[in-house]
């Protein structure tokens, strides 16, 4: 075993014990009570899911293992000459608990670019489907392609013992990651590039390497990736993303058949295509107007028209957060850094003055205030990717690494299939019926 899976096992063996005791001396006690709208309205707000890699605070926003973006910006191995942290100490941090040091950033930097190699399968299936095909779908299925690979499936299907699914789980996970970077360069550089593969480059960090293989070798975009796949790999367990991955490895299924389930809702409008969505309604906007610097005025009155006609105003509002988003704060400090001129990033400053009061003033949006993808397209686009079509692929790699950590602790700590209980609206009109509490 790599000393960081060792660790790993330490620490989950000793959470293992704590859990094991807590449950015993006070697994009765009640978090909460769950009301009939809660039941209907997505959930919101029960504690009934644990995940140890991030928690988030609904006005302070993430925090992963305790610390907050700004901190993790501040004490995480940066790539030299860079200020941006490395995403392989926040997978460290995640799965262990602990801020790394250098030597454990480059360990896990290393593992992921000796296990990257891609099976050509894998880029068989792309080639597959039609060149047109959205590229979260064409992801989605290079995901279960990759399957063929797994691990777990394989020693699951042989025969092993509970106690030893995290050790698979882990291996998978390693794998699955290392992977990932090469397998979007691809569905980018056959969509959108002629087809025109870059090699990878092994001294480079991962997301210098997926820097590259994109195709955009410079520095400012390299940093914009690291910082980019470090904010957006976790957001506590309830996102669809992560719930759909936890659930589905619930049921044993291997770490990429559990992570193509959360790729797949986060391939959603509500949830990770919104970085889509805001690029593709401030390009709508700027058509319409004729403009690509929209005055604040034209800016409110393009709102007033989105929310008439039905819409939502992608990259604004939450289900959790009550604040302004960190992660979009944090991105706004990058551009602030290296291009505060450009006019889409402009314009994004530009909205998030105009869209709060509006949005409050519909007296429904419990969160008026901007998520991470309200900024995320503007910035990319300012580096020359412009297809945002790709944008929630970007995405979902980075948010493997939160996923697939919580699978690692979900099998380490032997978490059972997930199975809530479910109601028919018959049932609550008998419950309310007999007059039983009701919030
Ligand atoms: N624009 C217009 N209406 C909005 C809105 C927005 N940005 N945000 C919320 N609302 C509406 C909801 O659609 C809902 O309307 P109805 O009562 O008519 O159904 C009402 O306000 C109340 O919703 P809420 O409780 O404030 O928000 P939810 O928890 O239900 O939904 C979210 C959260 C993110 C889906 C919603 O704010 C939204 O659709 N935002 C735009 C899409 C987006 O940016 N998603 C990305 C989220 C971050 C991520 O996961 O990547």
């Amino acid at each position: 075993m790599g000393y960081v899976k060792d660790s790993f096992k330490a620490k989950a063996d000793a959470q293992s014990k704590e859990i094991k005791s807590l449950l015993e001396q006070h697994g009765n006690m009640k978090l909460d009570d769950v009301t009939i709208a809660q039941a209907y309205q997505g959930m919101r707000g029960i504690p009934g899911l644990v995940t140890e890699t991030s928690l988030l605070d609904s006005n302070e926003g993430i925090r992963f293992r305790g610390f907050s973006i700004p901190e993790l910006r501040e004490k995480l191995s940066k790539a030299e000459g860079g200020n941006e942290p490395l995403p392989e100490g926040l997978f460290y941090l995640m799965l262990i608990g602990e801020i790394p040091n250098h030597e454990n950033v480059e360990h896990i930097s290393a593992t992921w670019a000796r296990r990257s190699h891609v099976p050509n399968h894998v880029f068989d299936v792309i080639e597959a489907l039609p060149v047109s095909t959205h590229p979260m779908t064409q992801f989605c299925a290079a995901i279960l392609a990759l399957q063929t690979e797994s691990k777990f499936a394989k020693a699951y299907a042989e025969g092993i013992s509970k106690k030893e699914h995290w050790s698979y789980v882990y291996e998978d996970a390693m794998t699955l990651i290392a992977r990932l970077p090469r397998v979007a360069a691809y569905i980018y550089r056959r969509k959108y590039k002629n087809g025109e593969h870059i090699q990878p480059d092994g001294m480079l960090d991962w997301a210098g390497n997926f820097a590259h293989m994109l195709g955009y070798d410079n520095e400012g975009f390299r940093e914009l990736m690291r910082l980019y796949l470090t904010i957006h790999a976790d957001h506590e367990g309830g996102n669809v993303s992560a719930h759909a991955t936890h659930l589905v490895g619930s049921a044993l299924s291997d770490p990429y058949l559990s992570f193509v389930a959360g790729m797949t809702g986060l391939a959603g409008p509500l949830h990770g295509l919104a970085n889509q969505e805001v690029m593709g309604w401030i390009e709508e906007m700027n058509t319409e107007l004729n403009t690509n610097n929209p005055s604040k005025e034209q800016i409110a009155e393009y709102i007033k028209k989105t929310l008439t006609e039905g819409k939502v105003v992608p990259g604004y509002g939450h289900a959790v957060l009550r604040k302004t988003d960190p992660r979009f704060l944090a991105q706004m400090e990058f551009a602030k850094r290296h291009c505060p001129e450009d006019p889409m990033v402009q314009t994004v400053w530009n909205v998030y003055e105009v869209a709060p009061p509006i949005l409050e003033g519909t007296g429904k949006i419990k969160n008026p205030w901007p998520n991470v993808d309200a900024h995320s397209g503007a910035l990319l686009n300012h580096y020359g990717l412009v297809e945002k079509e790709f944008y929630t692929v970007l995405f979902g790699v980075s948010r493997a690494l939160g996923v697939l950590a919580s699978l690692c602790w979900d099998r380490a700590l032997g978490f059972p299939l997930e199975r809530p209980k479910s109601i028919t609206t018959e049932w609550v009109k008998k419950f309310v019926a007999k007059g039983e509490k009701v919030a």
